[in-house]
């Protein structure tokens, strides 16, 4: 009836940025993460018979009523319709270490941990490739945190929910040196949802190229990755993220997620590489400029991207594990294994 759960964040090396169908939520591009160890997120479910009603806490203070919604949809979606006694209410509490809907992927985490701990809560059978099925369906991205590592999210078939899921590309102990050098531009909830920009975005000229465009990143990466070829990947990760911003600014209205820190932030890690640092550049759906370099780079990289005006701390993050059940409890597995379609 109840479970803990701890899920982390994941930074998109190649970007996620485009809906194929809406109301399934699959994605309209393949996408490919790092799972980091340093943002964190844990969520216990309680399945109670005496509540009325779904309640949830984040950071230990009751959140608004969309995001409220936004989990009892999700709890209806794993384990079944309260509203049609299908499931009990629950009430969910969930905690990050790092600042919430700040383009720091803690709707990632959130919805791993989420999914993971309502699955065990309710007693169902399950696999990482269901899981980040269900996951995806709350936000794509949490699809990527139900695994650890570099991690792919493939593209779906319109119409069919569980054609779009999660693959583990390598392990956290695979390839360990990497790190992710996080600049944090500002701890504010961003302006701009990650669904809505999106959205605003197929609206841009160049929504076209940049979905057509995204298998043959998606391969250039899987190749430097099963090479362990850091330069190849920083390019490929550096150029997607550039992308899916030049799209989501040639939108109507343009979508802005960049901000003077983040655009100063990416000329500081440039003037790092023109002296020979191996570090690129990536950005999401927030201010903060990141960097992907290596981890005996990591300490001046983030020296680096501490003196931009506008930076207020940084983070260090290194490869991080899978969602995972704290309480001793086990999901029991189920057999499911389909190909991941990246076009
Ligand atoms: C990514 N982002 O690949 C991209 C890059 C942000 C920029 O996935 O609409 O919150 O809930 O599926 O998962 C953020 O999008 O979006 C995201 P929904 P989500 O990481």
């Amino acid at each position: 009836m109840q479970a803990l759960a701890e899920a982390r964040a994941n930074i998109a090396l190649v970007k996620y940025w485009g809906k194929l169908d809406a109301a399934l939520n699959l994605p309209a591009v393949p996408s490919l993460s790092l799972t980091v160890d340093a943002l964190t997120t844990r969520t216990s479910v309680r399945f109670d018979p005496s509540r009325t009603l779904d309640a949830l806490f984040i950071d230990q203070k009751p959140a608004d009523p969309r995001a409220l919604g936004r989990v009892s949809r999700h709890l209806d979606r794993v384990v079944g319709s309260a509203a049609a006694n299908a499931r009990m209410f629950a009430e969910v509490r969930s905690t990050n270490d790092f600042p919430t809907a700040g383009g720091l992927a803690s709707s990632a985490s959130a919805f791993a941990a989420l999914t993971l701990a309502a699955v065990a809560a309710a007693g169902r059978e399950s696999d990482p490739t269901k899981l980040s099925v269900l996951a995806r369906q709350a936000s794509g991205s949490a699809a990527r945190s139900i695994l650890g590592g570099l991690v792919l999210l493939g593209v779906g078939t319109p119409g069919q929910v569980d054609s779009s899921f999660a693959t583990q590309v390598a392990s956290e102990g695979e390839w360990p040196d990497l790190r992710l050098v996080i600049g944090i531009a500002s701890e504010a909830p961003k302006e701009i949802a990650s669904t809505d920009g999106m959205n605003q975005s197929e609206s841009s000229p160049y929504y076209a190229p940049w979905t057509s465009s995204a298998p043959a990143d998606i391969a250039r990466a899987m190749d430097a990755i099963a090479r362990r070829d850091l330069p190849a990947l920083g390019a490929v990760a550096e150029r997607s993220a550039l992308r899916m911003h030049a799209c989501a600014l040639a939108a109507d209205p343009g979508v802005v997620y960049l901000r003077g820190p983040t655009v100063e932030g990416l000329h500081a890690i440039r003037k790092l590489r023109a002296r020979g640092v191996p570090a690129w550049f990536t950005c999401d759906a927030g201010p903060h400029p990141k960097a992907l370099t290596s981890p005996e780079d990591a300490a001046q990289v983030a020296r680096a991207l501490a003196e931009v005006p506008g930076i207020q701390r940084t983070i260090i993050a290194a490869p991080g594990k899978g969602a995972l059940l704290l309480d001793g409890q086990r999901v029991s597995a189920s057999s499911f294994t389909p190909e991941t379609r990246i076009a």
